[in-house]
């Protein structure tokens, strides 16, 4: 069986991050493009350098040509500019909208058949400007927000609980923006709800909700956090580690159930919107969305999110994007 090929569209930091974890779990060899010369050749230079030190056996190579791309089964887009501290998501639309059009022509041309991982900010929006203008079948774009998201929610319970993170389930669904839903109803530590758990912690039934609520806040703003603490740029090492376990699910064919930001044909109430949802992933991308029943608060919420999305998808268009 020959090695898959997985491209990298976009070598900044969480291109970076990306080409370290897939060669070292040796997913596949790595075409990292980039825009700027020399840069996705020099990263790769290091990386592939390392290679006898860190015991993997995979080509890990730099180019600014997308006819290198040809043949590859996963390309994961990080291509864009981040956010500094005191922006939001959204103002990064208008640029990065103009980055993704190109991006997308340039995948539809010579990487025709692969599936898609978005990372790019604002991501509900790129990931549906990037499924239009190349014109791939939803189930071969989807965007990874959700997984970070709950990631970040799970830490939280587990910091505050005290357990180990691996026992947490939690999700997080919507727009991957302030707007976001973690779904506290589900939040469990190996199946005992964590709401039981506060309850007991503090014996006393508001404290746990306040403690809750706090943990929801922090993780709608956790992006920002990171943002205003690093001052350059935003998080990198977590949205590549979230990628690489959505991009594992594709090629190992895994059916994993996880909050992807995938296209909506009346799931949830919503149609014709991609928004974070739970989703099967597999051999063929997101191979079906997962509803469950939201109650009537965690609806409006959702609901809340899914017009923001919309809003940003209005944007787009009105500005000709
Ligand atoms: P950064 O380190 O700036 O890397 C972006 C790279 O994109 C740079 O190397 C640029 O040269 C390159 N680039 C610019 N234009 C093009 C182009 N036309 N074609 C190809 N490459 C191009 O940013 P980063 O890696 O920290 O973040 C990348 C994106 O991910 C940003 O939009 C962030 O907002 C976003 N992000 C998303 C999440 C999610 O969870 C969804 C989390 C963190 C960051």
């Amino acid at each position: 069986m020959s090695r898959k090929k997985i491209a990298l569209i976009g070598g900044g930091q969480i291109g970076g991050v990306l080409t370290q974890l897939i060669a070292q779990k040796q997913l596949g060899d790595v075409i990292m493009f980039d825009v700027v010369e020399d840069l996705p050749q020099g990263k790769t230079l290091d990386i592939a350098e390392a290679a006898k030190v860190n015991g993997y056996d995979v080509n890990v190579t730099g180019t600014n040509s997308y006819k290198d791309i040809a043949g590859s089964d996963i390309v994961i887009i990080t291509a864009g500019i981040p956010r500094k501290p005191g922006m939001s998501r959204d103002d990064l639309l208008v640029t990065n909208a103009k980055i993704m059009k190109s991006v997308a022509e340039g995948v539809k041309e010579n990487a025709p058949d692969a599936i898609v991982i978005i990372i790019s900010n604002p991501l509900d929006a790129m990931v549906t400007l990037f499924k239009e203008a190349s014109g791939f079948p939803v189930n071969r774009v989807m965007g990874q927000d959700g997984v970070l998201d709950s990631s970040r929610f799970a830490s939280f319970i587990a910091w505050e609980l005290g357990v180990s993170v691996k026992d947490i389930n939690a999700l997080v669904l919507g727009g991957h923006g302030d707007t976001m839903v973690p779904i506290v109803r589900y939040a469990n530590v190996n199946g005992i709800p964590v709401m039981e758990l506060l309850e007991r912690k503090y014996n006393d039934k508001a404290k746990a909700e306040e403690v809750m609520n706090a943990m929801v806040e922090r993780t709608k703003a956790a992006g920002g956090e990171v943002v205003k603490l690093l001052k350059t740029g935003s998080a990198f090492y977590s949205p590549a580690a979230s990628a690489i376990q959505m991009a594992e699910a594709v090629l190992y064919d895994e059916k994993r159930l996880l909050s992807t930001c995938a296209y909506l044909d009346g799931e949830f109430g919503v149609k014709g919107y991609y928004v974070g949802v739970p989703a099967i992933l597999g051999a063929n991308g997101v191979e079906k969305v997962v509803e469950f029943t939201l109650n009537e608060e965690e609806q409006t919420l959702l609901n809340n999110s899914v017009n923001a999305v919309k809003k940003l998808v209005e944007d787009m268009k009105r500005l000709g994007l």
